[in-house]
């Protein structure tokens, strides 16, 4: 694994490199504007018809084109979070979005799991760290982290954590948690970085 960190001239890590995923209207576009320091750079359209299955957020019009980015600190260390585009034509882009990321967020709805299985798949295979994130829609049954793992067939290593997208601090123990997660990993003798 490549842990890619933007370095200050002491040699002290300055910048972490994030990907965050998950389905269409999972909720990617509202949590990078939520935690974000800076405005976030995004690329949404209004969608056509006939386009993307949206029947699961009926109000939603908007779709992010390219991707989400946006940047925050957290301590001394400036946290840089990449999301994938949703659209099938534009998956090329996700070689290049993951590229030099220290770990990933797979952000999932309780009502459709299945809908984030190839994103599990794909950071998984890429062989980065990365926590299992619930966007808690409120009509949405909810589950216990056992169930969701159980439903999604994760390692018992993979932290499951409740967000609320539109809250800032709710993201941000988020990605302080996919951090530490990523810290321990990467500390631990079977994911020792080649
Ligand atoms: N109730 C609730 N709605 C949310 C939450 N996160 C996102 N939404 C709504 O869900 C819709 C899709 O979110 P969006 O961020 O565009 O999803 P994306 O396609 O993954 O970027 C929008 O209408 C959001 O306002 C959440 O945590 N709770
Ligand atoms: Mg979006």
């Amino acid at each position: 694994m490549t842990v890619a960190t933007v370095r200050r001239p002491t040699g002290q890590p300055a910048g972490l490199k994030i990907v965050l995923t998950g389905p269409l209207g999972v909720g990617k576009t509202t949590l990078v504007g939520a935690v974000s320091d800076i405005v976030p750079l995004t690329t949404e359209a209004r969608m056509s018809a006939g386009g993307d299955d949206v029947s699961h957020s009926p109000g939603k019009v908007t779709t992010t084109v390219a991707m989400d980015f946006g940047r925050l600190a957290v301590d001394d260390v400036t946290v840089y979070v990449f999301g994938t585009p949703g659209q099938a034509r534009f998956w090329f882009m996700w070689d290049a979005i993951v590229r030099g990321a220290v770990g990933a967020v797979v952000l999932v709805d309780t009502r459709r799991l299945q809908d984030s299985f190839r994103h599990l798949d794909y950071i998984e295979r890429c062989g980065l760290p990365f926590v299992v994130a619930v966007n808690q829609f409120p009509d949405a049954r909810v589950y216990s982290p056992a169930q969701i793992r159980d439903a999604l067939t994760l390692a018992g290593d993979v932290p499951i954590v409740e967000v609320d997208a539109r809250d800032r601090d709710s993201v941000r123990r988020l990605l302080i948690a996919l951090v530490e997660h990523v810290i321990a990993t990467t500390q631990s003798p079977a994911g020792v970085a080649s």
